[in-house]
């Protein structure tokens, strides 16, 4: 379904619950990440993409003044309901915190949205390694920016989303994710320095290639304490090495400060150190449309992110290596984990003229080795969050 149908489809929703047509409609999308894992939190580069799978809402005033906004989801039977009368706090309905902590932030600013009744519906599968809650959060931004007429500036916007997620979700995330939703660009990666902030546009538009993600279906449940703690280690090593951040690190200087830290945060470090360089690399690649070069290096990145990050699992690492048996004859360049790891997604670059053969075999080997079934789609490079109704 692309975004237009999608929005019909939700302002139906809306209607049918409702009564009325909805007054806003707004999606932002999810996003997959090239290469450049867990580099963001130490001021590396990214280089991600936003998918064309979104968060959508539905949103109007309710019949009878009130200074609520309720949010149906269609996934789950309990609405979140956020009274702006009372001071915001995280509530125990988890999904509902990242609305609540972007409202949180509007309100900071002085921007009251007043009540609203609001339908969401997701296409970004949840929990899988997306940007599901990404996209809900900037999702909920540009419904308040369509409903209190003040666009925020793109950077300002992304950053209030990842506060959200600080303070209401309990998860210390980096940029990438938010900004990707906020600043997708149709038929372009982003290559995010997560340093200075700047985005440089590196065209994918090559149609002998695409990209093809596959859901693990599984996620294990170590995934948040696990973040947190990585982040520290990075903190850790970067402290033993003298510097702000790992991206001022080199391997050399790593290399001579082993005896300083311990081995875990070593190649914690190191995982993160050769990461950054990667991801300058495939973006260098892709420009030159050296499909081979970020096949390689994306491989590589899976093997850091297992062996030295270790934030990948058994089913990642099944996908990675169906993928690498297919090989370059049967069309796959190269294959990888994508986001926070310990289950979720992994991203393939691929021949398009082989990707449906690929998928299959993909599913095929995947269920007969863990029994479980995948589920393989493909997405070009999408534009950012945008309000379609307003
Ligand atoms: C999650 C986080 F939200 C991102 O900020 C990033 O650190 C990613 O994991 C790992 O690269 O998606």
């Amino acid at each position: 379904m692309n975004l237009e149908e999608l929005s019909a489809h939700v302002a139906k929703q809306f209607a049918q619950m409702h009564g009325r047509p909805p007054r806003w409609i707004v999606a932002a999308p999810g996003r997959v990440n090239v290469i450049g894992e867990h580099t963001d939190y130490n001021d590396g580069f990214v280089l991600p993409m936003a998918i064309e799978y979104y968060a959508v809402m539905a949103a109007d005033r309710p019949p009878a003044a009130h200074n609520v906004i309720t949010i149906h989801s269609t996934s789950d039977p309990e609405p979140a309901v956020i009274d702006l009368s009372a001071r915001l706090q995280p509530d125990k309905l988890k999904w509902s915190n990242y609305p609540r902590g972007v409202v949180a932030g509007f309100l900071a600013r002085g921007l009251q949205p007043g009540g609203l009744e609001v339908l969401l519906h997701s296409t970004v599968p949840l929990g899988g390694g997306l940007s599901s809650s990404a996209a809900l959060e900037v999702c909920t931004a540009t419904l308040l920016e369509a409903v209190t007429g003040k666009t925020l500036d793109p950077v300002e916007k992304a950053l209030l989303c990842q506060k959200a997620e600080h303070e209401f979700a309990g998860v210390p995330c980096g940029i990438m994710d938010q900004f990707t939703s906020v600043m997708g660009r149709q038929g372009h990666l982003l290559l995010l320095d997560c340093r200075s902030r700047k985005i440089e546009l590196v065209p994918m538009r090559d149609p002998s290639v695409q990209l093809l993600i596959a859901n693990t279906n599984v996620k294990h449940e170590l995934a948040s304490g696990q973040y947190a703690r990585r982040r520290a280690q990075c903190e850790a090593a970067a402290a033993a090495l003298g510097v702000p951040s790992l991206r001022n690190a080199t391997p050399a200087a790593l290399e001579s400060a082993k005896s300083k830290m311990d081995s875990v945060v070593f190649r914690r470090a190191r995982h993160v150190i050769g990461e950054i360089e990667r991801t300058v690399q495939a973006a260098a690649a892709v420009r030159a449309s050296n499909w081979p070069k970020v096949g390689e290096l994306m491989y590589a990145s899976h093997r850091s992110l297992r062996d030295d990050y270790e934030v990948s699992c058994a089913e990642l690492d099944a996908l990675v290596g169906i993928a690498e048996s297919i090989g370059p004859n049967g069309g796959v360049f190269g294959c990888r984990m994508t986001g926070g790891g310990f289950g979720g997604c992994t991203v393939a670059l691929v021949k398009s003229s082989a990707a449906a053969a690929i998928s299959q075999q993909l599913a095929a080997d995947y269920k007969q080795k863990t029994g479980i079934e995948a589920t393989i789609f493909g997405s070009r490079p999408a534009a950012g969050a945008a309000i379609v109704k307003s």
